[in-house]
């Protein structure tokens, strides 16, 4: 396993963030004139979610907020990443906007404002408006025009202030999860339809990206999740099935972002499913539209053993090895700056910022209060110290969000798993800094000790720095 970083291996103005998303952590399902969204009917059908849990309440961060961002000043975090919930701006997913959601966002970047934090908001974290489902969903062709609407909305209301934007949240899972293998809302099985709902998420992302670009935004991006795909032997069949996983998981979406095209290979392995009519003209250069920078979110390695179906998107993976999460998830912090690596050799001179990197491991509040949580202080110090590496190599990150900032509804997982650096207790919504937290705030200290260091003026006169 990689080392724990030093404070000086990142750049002076390295970002240093921890990130959430509406459904997880607010809660008031049905305050203010909030819509329904998938999220909220899936997690209503029984069998769904484990244990029957729901978004309802989750860490009632829609309550809590304003200690909540005291919390993050008191870790030191330098920008704080969010969603910002769709049915809360657009109850119906369409027409005017509901104000007090609005007002709702608003008062949180305010707020992070006054402490110093920078506000980085993501569009679309997984919550489509339910009505939007009923009228066809992603899959639909006018969701991405109306994902678009919103986003006009929520810069008109935050543009003055957000500069760091991202449209969606790992449109892999929204598509493949949400539509073919239906582990996610709105769970649905139906492959042709998920990679038509994965062009729309596309396209919606390049005209969100033109709506935030019209309302001023400065920094606009995406964030995609990325599981590297090692092939288990090298049997053709097996490199052959890693090459479709990695292109399916990997560059199907990147490509057409960066290159404006869906790989060869890519839609030749889909070939049986769909004929790509969805399409239209100009959505490619819509997709593609030059991006301020690239959110990369990652967890782990998928190792592809043999494949299931020849020629589709279907591929077997080998049980995970070594030290494994909570989730099940094998620990490879190597693989971060492997991954970093590559995006910046094949796809060019992208600012990146790791958007989502952390881990579920099973906590317990201890006899003296505190929150003994070495396992994840050991997966982010290795984590961050492969993102060192990277960054001595030449990539261009410029930034780290711990996932998550706090413990909350971990999708089909319901409140099972937690991963954040700060413990909830769902009975009391007592939030207990974990030692993962303390550490993660002493290494942002060190770094910005030493920024400062380095920049005074006694530093500069040659007079030793205190
Ligand atoms: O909790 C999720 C998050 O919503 C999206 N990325 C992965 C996390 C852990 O599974």
């Amino acid at each position: 396993m990689s080392a724990g970083p030093e404070a000086g291996a990142f750049p002076p103005d390295f970002l240093w963030g921890a990130a959430t998303a509406a459904y997880q952590i607010e809660g008031a399902a049905d305050e203010d004139g909030r819509g329904r969204s998938i999220w909220d009917t899936y997690s209503h059908t029984p069998g769904r979610v484990r244990d029957g849990d729901t978004g309802d309440v989750a860490a009632d961060h829609y309550h809590r907020w304003r200690d909540d961002v005291a919390l993050m000043a008191d870790l030191g975090l330098g920008s704080y990443r969010f969603s910002v919930a769709w049915p809360r701006v657009q109850p119906g997913g369409r027409g005017p906007a509901n104000q007090k959601g609005l007002d709702f966002y608003s008062g949180l970047v305010d707020a992070l404002l006054e402490r110093g934090i920078e506000p980085w908001v993501t569009l679309y974290h997984w919550d489509l408006p339910d009505e939007l489902e009923q009228a066809g969903g992603w899959p639909a062709r006018d969701t991405a025009d109306r994902f678009a609407e919103y986003a006009g909305l929520v810069v008109g209301a935050l543009g003055d202030r957000v500069r760091f934007w991202t449209t969606l949240n790992e449109p892999w899972c929204s598509a493949f999860l949400g539509y073919a293998s239906g582990a996610h809302a709105p769970g649905r099985h139906e492959p042709a339809a998920s990679v038509a709902a994965a062009h729309h998420l596309l396209l919606g992302h390049g005209l969100a990206a033109q709506a935030l670009r019209a309302g001023g935004a400065e920094q606009v991006g995406i964030t995609l999740n990325f599981t590297p795909a090692l092939p288990a032997d090298d049997h053709p069949a097996v490199v052959d099935a890693a090459r479709r996983v990695d292109g399916l998981h990997n560059r199907f979406f990147l490509d057409a972002l960066v290159r404006g095209r869906y790989p060869d290979d890519v839609r030749a392995d889909l070939a049986a499913l769909t004929d790509f009519g969805f399409e239209g003209d100009g959505d490619a250069a819509t997709i593609a539209a030059p991006l301020d920078l690239l959110g990369v979110n990652y967890y782990t390695r998928q190792v592809v053993s043999t494949s299931a179906m020849p020629g589709a998107a279907v591929v077997e993976t080998s049980p995970p090895e070594g030290r494994l999460t909570e989730m099940g998830w094998a620990v490879d912090p190597d693989g971060l700056g492997d991954l970093l690596r590559r995006l910046h050799r094949e796809y060019g001179d992208l600012s990146l910022y790791v958007t989502e990197n952390g881990a579920a491991f099973a906590d317990v509040v201890a006899a003296d209060d505190g929150v003994h949580d070495e396992e994840r202080t050991a997966y982010l110090a290795a984590h961050l110290g492969s993102c060192a590496a990277a960054i001595a190599d030449g990539v261009p990150l410029r930034g780290y969000f711990v996932w998550s900032l706090m413990d909350n509804f971990e999708w089909a997982h319901g409140y099972s798993k937690r991963f954040g650096v700060v413990h909830v207790d769902y009975a009391t919504q007592q939030r207990r800094v974990k030692d993962s937290g303390r550490w993660y705030a002493d290494l942002i200290r060190a770094h910005r000790a030493r920024h400062v260091a380095a920049t005074s003026p006694s530093r500069s006169t040659g007079r030793a720095a205190r």
